[in-house]
């Protein structure tokens, strides 16, 4: 995979919008080791976005643009609320869904692709928020693991409906009022981690963006995995600082704050005994170390 799919003939080049020829010249497409250290530099990611100043979703979106490992050839899957706003400026194939049917249309695509790109290795990752992923697309959600759908859901978790101005959702924490939900919470936290392993999931990841390392590495396992294995799902802390009060620069330590050991983002892996067997499999062979001469 290379820049190749994108080049613009030399008699056009002159007519193309400069973004255009900008993402020709800058995108890391078929760079080999592409990861969050191309945030700066990938013209493929976002360079604006509409999203509130210092939104934790913009960073998040980032490293998962920077980590893909096969970007020209991954299509993405939206939904209504704050992501929305995202994806317009991403030189990623994706397509909005109605807001909760993202997962029946990853499925749909998914199988399309293999049956008119035998051969060619098509990754299709949802990206959605918390509402779309567990309340109104739950069913959606849930089909497509049970049915194990070959495709890598990704839950953008602010605990809220943010873009309708602060809803309940069912990841939102006990207790917690919002704007639009001023007598609490009732309910504790949908465990969706732990029911995305008991619905066929074979690689679940709990996590915060504090640490791009650990996001690259996550989403790099689970676009691996289901490829071949089957589904999986991350769920990452992208808080809403508008609706917790936090100023631009405060989302970071919010994160920081919600991973601790006994938090709700404390750092947590599944992985399906297929799945290690497939990983495996794949892994670059450990060299040998050099036998002595004597
Ligand atoms: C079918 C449908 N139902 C409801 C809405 C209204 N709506 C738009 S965004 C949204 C909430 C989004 O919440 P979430 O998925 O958590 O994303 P966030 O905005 O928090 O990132 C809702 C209910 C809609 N656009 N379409
Ligand atoms: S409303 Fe919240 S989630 Fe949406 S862009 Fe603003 S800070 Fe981010
Ligand atoms: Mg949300």
């Amino acid at each position: 995979m290379s820049k190749e799919r994108i080049r613009i003939c030399d008699e056009f080049y002159g007519v193309m919008p400069p973004e255009y020829q900008d993402l020709v010249e800058s995108a890391t497409y078929g760079k080999q080791d592409r990861g969050w250290k191309d945030v700066g530099i990938a013209k493929e990611l976002i360079e604006e976005h509409s999203l509130c100043a210092g939104c934790p979703e913009s960073i998040a979106f980032r490293y998962v643009l920077a980590c893909l490992p096969n970007p020209e050839d991954t299509v993405m899957v939206g939904s209504t609320g704050c992501t929305s706003l995202v994806f317009p400026h991403v030189a990623v194939h994706n397509i909005h869904s109605l807001f909760g049917n993202q997962n029946a249309i990853a499925s749909g695509l998914k199988r399309s692709l293999a049956l008119r790109f035998p051969g060619r290795v098509k990754d299709v990752v949802v990206l959605a928020g918390d509402g779309a992923t567990v309340d109104i697309g739950l069913d959606m959600t849930l089909q497509s693991w049970f049915r194990q759908e070959k495709f890598t859901t990704i839950c953008f978790d602010n605990e809220l409906y943010a873009n309708t101005g602060g809803q309940e959702s069912g990841l939102m924490q006990r207790g917690f009022v919002s704007k639009m939900a001023p007598a609490g919470k009732r309910f504790d936290k949908v465990r969706l981690p732990e029911i995305a392993q008991e619905s066929g999931c074979h690689y679940v990841a709990t996590l915060t963006v504090s640490k791009p390392n650990r996001v690259e590495k996550a989403l790099r396992q689970a676009i691996l995995i289901a490829r071949e294995v089957g589904p999986t799902y991350i769920q990452m802390y992208t808080p809403c600082i508008l609706e917790i009060g936090k100023q631009a620069m405060e989302g970071l330590q919010e994160m920081r704050d919600s991973e601790g050991p006994n938090d709700r983002f404390a750092f947590k892996e599944y992985m399906s005994d297929e799945a290690k067997e497939y990983l495996a499999s794949i892994a670059p062979a450990k060299k040998q170390p050099a036998l002595s001469e004597n």
